[in-house]
C-alpha cells in the first residue's frame, strides 16, 4: 500500500486533456440531472442504488467524449467497466512499458461521477501484443504474467471494485482453452494471476469471467469445478462473471439455478457483458421479447442475494459491438440509435422493483465542420506519403467534378495525406469521413492517422472497407485526439493492393454545443416506432447554426437529383447550379420527400429533416456559389416502399428548374 498512493496521484496528474473534457461534461450533466429527475422520476441508476444493486455499462474513451453518451450514462448507470482500455494491448503494449492513458480516463470518469469501476481484464488470450507470445521458458512466461497483473492491478489499486482477472479461460466442453497461458503454464496460470492480483490490490474483488456460462451446462460446470479447486487450494477468488451475450428469446432457463450454485460456494456473481441481439431490422414483437429477456436476466440476478450487479456491454446502438461483430444483428442494448430507451429499459427498472419512467433523450449536439476537402479546385493541401504521385484530376469525382488520384504506388501504405495537427483539439472526438474508389479491381481502402509523439510514431486506423473501381465507397469513423502529439497526418492507403486510388470529399467534423431547440422528439418518435437499427445516428438532424441567406430575391437555380439505390436505402446526390446573374452568398435548399425517406448522414450541407420536409443549409466552405457555378451535396437515407423522387426544390425560397 505504501507505493499505491504516489501512483494514484501520478495517474490523476497525467490526465489532462481528456479528463478536463470529461469533467466539463460531468459538470454540465450535473446541472441537467436534478431537473430531469424531478420531472421524469427515478433513473435506472437511482432504482438500482436504492436497493444496493449495480447496473453498469462498458465504457470506452471515445464514448466519454460524446455528450449524448455521457448524458445517458451519467444518469442511468452506477457502474462502469473498462471497454478495451484495460486490456493487455492497451496497458502493456511493450514489455515493461505500461500505458494507462486511456484506462485512466475511464477511471477518472467513474471517480468524477461517483460510479463503481470494474476492471477488465488482466489475463486473456485475445488482444495480446505479439511480444507476450514470443518464445520463452515457462518460468519467464509466468513472470510476464505476474509482472503484468502486478503492474496493472497495482496502478488501479483502491480504484477498482472488481477485476475480471482471468477472461474466457474455457472451451465450450468445460476444458481449459489452449491459450498461450494454458499451453505454457497449465492450469496454474489462473491461480498465479489471482494471487498476484490480490497482492497488488487487496481491496479489489477478483473474478473469473466467461461467456456461454449463463446456464447450467458443460462450460459453466467447468467453471464451477475450477472455482472449487481454487478454493480448496486457498487461492483468492471472489466471484464469477457471466458475460451474457445473448440472442433474443434465448435466455437459458437454468440461469437462476446456475447463479445459485456459484453463490452457494460463497462467491459473488455478476452479469458482466449483457446484450440481447436481434436480427435486423428489429420488429415490435422482437423488442417485446427482448424486454422479457432483459427482465428475466436482471430478475434472476436480483433474486439471488450474492448476485450483485448487471452490466450491459455499452449504452446504445452507437457504442454496441454487436453490429460490427455479428453482421445482420443489432438493437441489443437498452437504448437505441437516438439514445431513446427501448422497451427493455422499462423491463430492467421493473425487474429491480422500480416504476419505469422513460427518460427524455439527450439534447442533440450541433455538428461543427472542422475541415472539408472537396478537391474541386486543387489538392486542398494534400500530398504524397512516399514516392507515389498525388494529382488533382477531373476524370471521376464523388461530388462535383474533381478528386485526388494517387498513382505509381509501390507500397500499400502509400496514398494521399494531409497534416491536420493544427485543426484538432486534444481530448475531442472527431468524425472523419472520406470517399474512396480504386481505378480498377477491388482493394481494401483505409483511412488512418499517423500520429507522432516526438520520435515515436503510431498508426491509428479510423475506417476500412472494400473499395472497387465502379463506384465510390464511404469511409467514416470516429477519431479521439489524445493529448501529446507533435505531428498528425490523415491519410488514405490500401491494405492489400498497390493499384491507383481515388479520394474525394474528405470531412472532419466534431460535436458543437447542444442545439437550443432539439428536433429529437419528432425524429426519435418515428425511429423508435419502426425500431429500425439499420440507420446510424447522425449529424443530419442537427440544425446547427442557420446561415442568413442573402441573394434570395432574384435567385435562379437548376437542380439535378440522382440516387444510388439498394432496396432499403440510398445515397442521394443533389447538384444545384446558380443560373442567376449574380453570386449566391449563403443558401438553403429545401425539398419534400415523396415517401418515408429518412436521412441519416449528409455531406456538403447541414441537413435538417422534419417529417418529409428537408432543409439543407450550406456548409462553411460552400456558402458562396458564383453565377453559373454549381454546388453538390449528398446524403445517406433509408426508406420503405418505392423511392419516389421529390417533386420540387427551392433555393432560398425560389423554385429551381429540374434537370
Ligand atoms: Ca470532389
Amino acid at each position: 500500500m505504501n507505493d499505491a498512493r504516489p501512483r494514484w496521484r501520478a495517474r490523476r496528474a497525467r490526465i489532462t486533456g481528456v479528463l478536463a473534457a470529461s469533467v466539463a461534461l460531468a459538470a454540465a450533466g450535473a446541472a441537467v440531472l436534478p431537473a430531469l429527475a424531478a420531472s421524469a422520476g427515478p433513473t435506472l441508476a437511482q432504482v438500482a442504488t436504492a436497493r444496493g444493486f449495480h447496473v453498469g455499462t462498458a465504457a470506452e474513451v471515445n464514448s466519454l467524449a460524446s455528450s449524448q453518451w455521457r448524458y445517458v450514462a451519467d444518469s442511468q448507470f452506477n457502474s462502469v467497466t473498462m471497454g478495451n482500455e484495460g486490456k493487455w494491448d492497451a496497458t502493456e503494449p511493450a514489455q515493461g512499458q505500461f500505458d494507462f492513458a486511456a484506462a485512466d480516463a475511464i477511471a477518472d470518469y467513474t471517480a468524477a461521477t461517483g460510479k463503481r469501476l470494474r476492471g477488465h481484464t488482466l489475463v486473456w488470450h485475445n488482444q495480446l501484443p505479439a511480444w507476450v507470445s514470443a518464445e520463452r521458458t515457462a518460468a519467464e512466461q509466468r513472470q510476464v504474467l505476474i509482472d503484468h497483473v502486478t503492474g496493472v492491478a497495482g496502478h488501479f489499486a483502491g480504484d477498482v471494485a472488481q477485476w475480471d482477472v482471468v477472461n474466457e479461460p474455457f472451451n465450450e466442453d468445460g476444458t481449459l482453452r489452449s491459450s498461450v497461458w494454458y499451453t505454457r503454464l497449465g492450469e496454474d496460470y489462473i491461480a498465479d494471476a489471482l494471487t498476484a492480483a490480490r497482492a497488488a490490490d487487496p481491496a479489489a474483488k477478483l473474478f473469473v469471467n466467461d461467456y456461454n456460462v449463463e446456464g447450467v451446462n458443460a462450460k459453466s460446470t467447468g467453471l464451477y469445478d475450477l472455482v472449487r479447486r481454487l478454493q480448496a487450494r486457498g487461492v483468492p477468488i471472489d466471484g464469477v462473471g457471466l458475460q451474457a451475450h445473448l440472442i433474443v428469446g434465448q435466455v437459458p432457463s437454468s440461469l437462476r439455478q446456475n447463479i445459485e450454485r456459484f453463490t452457494a460456494l460463497g462467491l459473488s456473481v455478476e452479469i458482466t457483458e449483457l446484450d440481447v441481439r436481434i436480427p435486423l431490422p428489429a420488429d415490435a414483437a422482437e423488442l417485446t421479447q427482448q424486454a422479457a429477456d432483459y427482465r428475466a436476466v436482471v430478475g434472476a440476478c436480483a433474486a439471488v442475494a450474492g448476485c450483485t450487479g448487471v452490466t450491459t456491454w455499452g449504452v446504445g446502438e452507437v457504442d454496441s459491438w454487436i453490429p460490427e461483430f455479428f453482421p445482420g444483428y443489432g438493437a441489443a442494448l437498452l437504448f437505441d440509435e437516438q439514445w431513446q430507451a427501448r422497451p427493455a429499459y422499462s423491463a430492467v427498472v421493473e425487474a429491480l422493483g422500480g416504476t419505469a419512467t422513460v427518460p427524455a433523450p439527450p439534447p442533440v449536439p450541433s455538428r461543427a465542420t472542422v475541415a472539408a476537402y472537396p478537391f474541386e479546385t486543387g489538392l486542398d493541401g494534400w500530398g504524397s506519403r512516399g514516392g507515389e504521385t498525388t494529382a488533382h484530376v477531373t476524370t471521376v469525382a464523388h461530388a462535383g467534378t474533381g478528386s485526388v488520384l494517387s498513382s505509381g504506388r509501390t507500397a500499400t501504405w502509400q496514398g494521399p495525406t494531409r497534416p491536420v495537427l493544427d485543426l484538432l483539439t486534444p481530448g475531442k472526438l472527431y468524425t472523419v469521413t472520406g470517399w474512396a474508389r480504386t481505378a480498377s479491381g477491388s482493394g481494401t481502402a483505409r483511412l488512418s492517422m499517423q500520429r507522432q509523439n516526438g520520435t515515436a510514431t503510431r498508426y491509428e486506423n479510423i475506417s476500412a472497407t472494400t473499395a472497387i473501381g465502379t463506384t465510390w465507397t464511404r469511409l467514416s469513423g470516429d477519431y479521439l485526439f489524445l493529448p501529446g502529439a507533435t505531428a498528425l497526418s490523415l491519410y488514405l492507403e490500401t491494405t492489400d493492393t498497390t493499384g491507383d486510388l481515388y479520394l474525394d470529399d474528405v470531412t472532419i467534423e466534431t460535436e458543437g454545443p447542444p442545439v437550443s431547440q432539439s428536433p429529437s422528439a419528432s425524429v426519435s418518435a418515428s425511429v423508435s416506432a419502426s425500431a429500425s437499427a439499420s440507420v446510424s445516428p447522425s449529424a443530419s438532424r442537427s440544425p446547427s447554426v442557420s446561415p442568413s441567406p442573402s441573394g434570395g430575391s432574384g435567385t435562379a437555380c437548376a437542380v439535378r437529383y440522382t440516387t444510388d439505390d439498394w432496396g432499403s436505402g440510398f445515397v442521394g446526390t443533389v447538384t444545384v447550379t446558380n443560373t442567376g446573374p449574380s453570386a449566391v452568398n449563403g443558401w438553403t435548399l429545401r425539398w419534400t420527400f415523396a415517401g418515408d425517406q429518412r436521412v441519416s448522414q449528409a455531406w456538403g450541407a447541414t441537413l435538417t429533416q422534419s417529417g418529409a420536409a428537408v432543409s439543407a443549409a450550406n456548409a462553411t466552405w460552400n456558402g458562396t456559389v458564383a453565377a453559373g457555378a454549381s454546388v453538390t451535396l449528398g446524403f445517406l437515407a433509408g426508406y420503405t416502399g418505392t423511392n419516389a423522387r421529390p417533386a420540387a426544390f427551392t433555393l432560398n425560397g425560389t423554385t429551381c428548374a429540374l434537370t
